[in-house]
């Protein structure tokens, strides 16, 4: 069934690996994670917004897509939307004539970076949001202009936070998107194509099944949906690198470590990651997130930038060779599927002359494995796999890390009450 194998979008979002959120709007200007749609929109009053630098740092991380929160459960529009008087054009900012989408999608566009946009469903500020069918023209109104006004869009993100017992026209949502911006992936509502990984930590767990019948949604409160039908849905792993996904003075950015733990649980694991950068009331990502994110960028380059050159070679019978002509010491193995017949690897292990190296279940997208240095001269790769899986990529490293880091697993983000 179509359905159950990825469509050439898919294939090239789950290659793009990692994405980079933007949480911005009328909260930062109010150490607020979510507020009521109450806040005056005279508040919004970045100084020295620059969209480049976030988008040069989003880069810099090894983000090829980044997705702005447009509006978030607020109500408050970072483009001036005609549906609402909330949003930039009340603001202070540029005297009201300024457009925060537009200047992302431009830093986008002169970056080489894709965009993504996130346009809450649950809106506290619209009077109309009580009465569904009114709701809907509005809420479509939004997405038409987002969808017309700013290029082509790689992802839209649907937040089921907020939305429980809400009936939104998806079929006519999934219509305006599909008239649009056909190519953008649809994240986790309505029709979706890409799913939420159920968590706001950024962590997938092996296995990681790309065909699923069931996806959760919301995340202070996780809802599980049955889909109509089996669906291929590869999961992404949002996570933001302080505790709240907005900025906040008193907050501090992840340790270097901690981003590298998410990355082997994400990105290693055949998912992708959507790291959160909250721009701060200056309208600028602040220093020491920009240093950790670069550090963070650097060092996936050079533990994974160069492998180790070998010959791969199928043996049959899901058995693959790699071989790197002389004895080596690696530390980390990255292997890939070929996705475009489906997903079909169930598990894997990789076996060296002293024994068995690594194993898991899922290899997907990418799986990365690190262990103690072992110095090898060739490897076997054996699958365990629906007919006709292939290897894409059988890589080795020597990176001078021997383990995976432990994750600091945080409380759950601190949501206020008063939703
Ligand atoms: C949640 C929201 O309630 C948070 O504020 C944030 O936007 C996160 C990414 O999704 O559902």
């Amino acid at each position: 069934m179509h359905s159950l194998k990825a469509t050439p979008e898919q294939l090239a979002w789950q290659a793009d690996r990692m994405g980079v959120f933007f949480h911005f709007g009328i909260n930062t200007f109010h150490g607020k994670e979510w507020s009521d749609g109450t806040l005056p929109a005279q508040s919004f009053n970045p100084t020295e917004l620059d969209a480049e630098q976030w988008v040069r740092t989003a880069k810099e991380a090894g983000a090829k897509y980044v997705v702005l929160t447009t509006k978030h459960h607020d109500g408050f529009c970072l483009w001036p939307t005609a549906l609402t008087e909330y949003s930039v054009a009340s603001s202070p900012w540029k005297d009201g004539k300024g457009d925060v989408v537009a200047e992302v999608a431009a830093a986008c566009r002169k970056l080489g970076v894709k965009l993504g946009l996130y346009l809450s469903p649950w809106d506290r500020n619209a009077e109309c949001y009580a009465d569904s069918k009114a709701y809907d023209e509005f809420y479509l109104g939004q997405l038409r202009e987002l969808c017309s006004n700013y290029g082509q869009l790689h992802e839209l993100w649907f937040d089921g936070a907020g939305s429980e017992g809400h009936e939104y026209d998806w079929a006519r949502i999934a219509a305006l998107i599909e008239e649009l911006q056909p190519g953008a992936m649809v994240f986790n509502m309505g029709r979706p194509t890409i799913r939420w990984v159920g968590n706001e930590d950024g962590l997938a767990a092996d296995p990681v099944e790309y065909v699923v019948e069931q996806t959760d949604f919301s995340n202070y409160t996780v809802v599980t949906t049955k889909l109509e039908e089996a669906l291929y849905l590869p999961p992404e792993c949002d996570v933001s690198i302080r505790p709240g996904w907005f900025w906040h003075a008193d907050q501090e950015p992840k340790t270097l470590e901690h981003l590298l733990a998410i990355y082997y649980r994400s990105v290693g694991l055949g998912a992708n990651l959507l790291l959160n950068l909250p721009p701060d009331t200056r309208g600028l990502l602040p220093e020491e997130d920009v240093r950790r994110v670069r550090e963070f960028g650097a060092e996936v380059t050079r533990r994974f930038g160069s492998p180790l050159p070998a010959a791969v070679r199928e043996l049959g019978k899901g058995r693959w060779e790699l071989d790197f002509g002389e004895p080596v010491t690696i530390d980390h193995l990255l292997l890939a599927e070929d996705l475009s017949d489906g997903q079909r690897v169930r598990g894997h292990r990789v076996l060296s002359d002293d024994g068995l190296l690594a194993a898991g279940k899922t290899i997907g997208s990418q799986r990365i494995h690190a262990f103690p240095a072992a110095t090898v001269q060739r490897l076997t790769v054996e699958l365990e796999a629906v007919d006709g899986a292939r290897l894409a990529a059988v890589d080795g490293f020597r990176t001078g890390a021997e383990s995976i880091p432990e994750v600091a697993y945080l409380a759950p983000t601190d949501y206020p009450e008063d939703h």
